[in-house]
């Protein structure tokens, strides 16, 4: 007796990738010599300890069990079922786990694959990291990769779009996912790490992952990246290096206040902020501008901050943490004015385009015409990933909202290691 199991989210290459988000597979009987008809079968986690988990349902749930029995026709008839990662429980490596299907104590079918889930950056393992390392180095490849054209994506010609109004995590989350599915193009067991600014995070500014100048200022504030490090010969606008010099302790964090003034606020102060988007959106500034200006260096204004790679585990943590507050006040109904901005571009700037919900984004639409940016898109179309159709080649503002596919269709393809996956009435089962 042998099972085959099949999942949508497999890439051309044959591994499959979950994130939080259950998807519909199927079981088949693809042997049934010895079999009785139907067959019992359970369906399992296999893979290696502490390796990722999953979670198996015959409907779509966010309350998965560990197992499921499932009954096969013997004349191959496909049965569905229902798996997603286990939260709490992500792989780190390709393979670390497994739906084992046993009959009677046998296995009779296996199936390896990867619960890929966004981590903070100091909770890597050495592997993952410098899997993460290279596959940005590669995407640089000493400044003649395609990374000069997300570094030319985030410009002064194109900030209004992207920052000061209600758009500014929407085409964030757009410019993440892009680099990710570049990324995972180089090495699809990567995802983008984040770097939680309101912690301490001294791995994350360690020789090995990105990297400190020299301890005496006077040296300048060039990062020293150890020799056959793959962010070594990083390049960006033909300048040499990363230049980043932390204005804080690594072995702390950011101050919260500065000057009597919020600064990299904690988690639970931007929560705070509010549960209307018009008030959490404020997060723009602190925490999430004050990390920005918590260096010297390019990273500190806008239209150079993403030469530093360390630009993008800062904004994959306003990412997360704008996928926190939506999880924690269930804001992924994007006509709910709670949820975004719905009353379009604010008075007194009627030329303003990409804040509202049905604005397509630039790079990504490929347009020249103003008030887009004019010169030729950096980008090309949004890339296709293996595991979603969504959000599509010219992705709107709207299709960043909701990425888990609560309300149905499908999800953008990315969770993060603290925010899960939770059907809530309004939602779609
Ligand atoms: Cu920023």
């Amino acid at each position: 007796m042998r099972v085959d199991i099949q999942l949508p989210t497999t890439d051309p290459q044959g591994h499959t990738f979950l994130t939080w988000v259950p998807v519909k597979a199927t079981a088949r009987m693809a042997d049934a010599s010895g079999a009785s008809n139907p067959a019992r079968v359970t369906l399992q986690n296999g893979g290696v300890n502490g390796g990722g988990r999953l979670a198996f349902d015959s409907v779509r749930t966010d309350a998965g069990a560990a197992e499921l029995d499932l009954e096969l026709p013997t004349d191959g008839t496909a049965v569905e079922f229902w798996v997603a990662g286990e939260f709490q429980h992500p792989s780190s490596a390709y393979g670390d786990v497994a739906i084992d299907v046993m009959a009677s104590g046998t296995q009779v079918g296996r199936r390896e694959m990867m619960v890929r889930i966004r981590k903070n950056a100091v909770n890597l393992s050495a592997a993952e990291r410098d899997r993460f390392l290279l596959a940005l180095g590669k995407l640089n490849n000493a400044g003649h990769g395609v990374f000069q054209g997300f570094r030319d994506a985030h410009v002064t010609d194109s900030l209004d779009e992207a920052h000061g109004f209600p758009g500014f995590p929407a085409w964030h989350r757009a410019y993440m996912l892009d680099l990710e599915r570049t990324l995972q193009e180089i090495d699809s067991s990567v995802t983008l790490p984040y770097w939680r600014f309101d912690e301490p995070a001294a791995a994350l500014f360690d020789r090995a992952f990105l990297g400190m100048p020299p301890v005496n200022p006077a040296q300048g504030d060039t990062i020293q990246f150890p020799h056959g490090h793959a962010l070594e010969f990083w390049k960006t606008d033909t300048l040499d290096s990363i230049d980043r010099r932390p204005t804080f302790n690594i072995n702390g964090a950011p101050p919260a206040q500065l000057l009597g003034r919020p600064n990299v606020i904690s988690q639970a102060e931007t929560m705070l902020l509010g549960m209307q988007y018009d008030r959490f959106r404020r997060m723009e500034g602190a925490p999430h501008g004050r990390a920005h200006t918590s260096f010297d260096g390019p990273i500190n204004l806008p239209a150079t901050a993403p030469k530093d790679p360390l630009f993008f585990l800062l904004h994959a943590n306003v990412d997360r943490l704008w996928a926190f507050w939506q999880w924690f006040n269930q804001r992924t109904d994007s006509p709910n004015s709670a949820t975004y901005s719905t009353a379009g571009a604010p008075p007194g700037r009627p030329g303003l385009i990409g804040h509202n919900l049905g604005d397509t984004m630039w790079p990504w639409n490929q347009s020249t015409t103003p008030p887009r940016p004019t010169f030729p898109p950096p980008r090309g179309q949004f890339p296709t990933s293996p595991t979603t159709p969504r959000p599509g080649p010219q992705p709107t503002v709207r299709d960043m909202i909701d990425w888990q596919g609560i309300h149905g269709g499908d999800p953008l393809g990315f969770d993060y290691d603290d925010v899960p996956f939770e059907l809530h009435a309004g939602g779609v089962a």
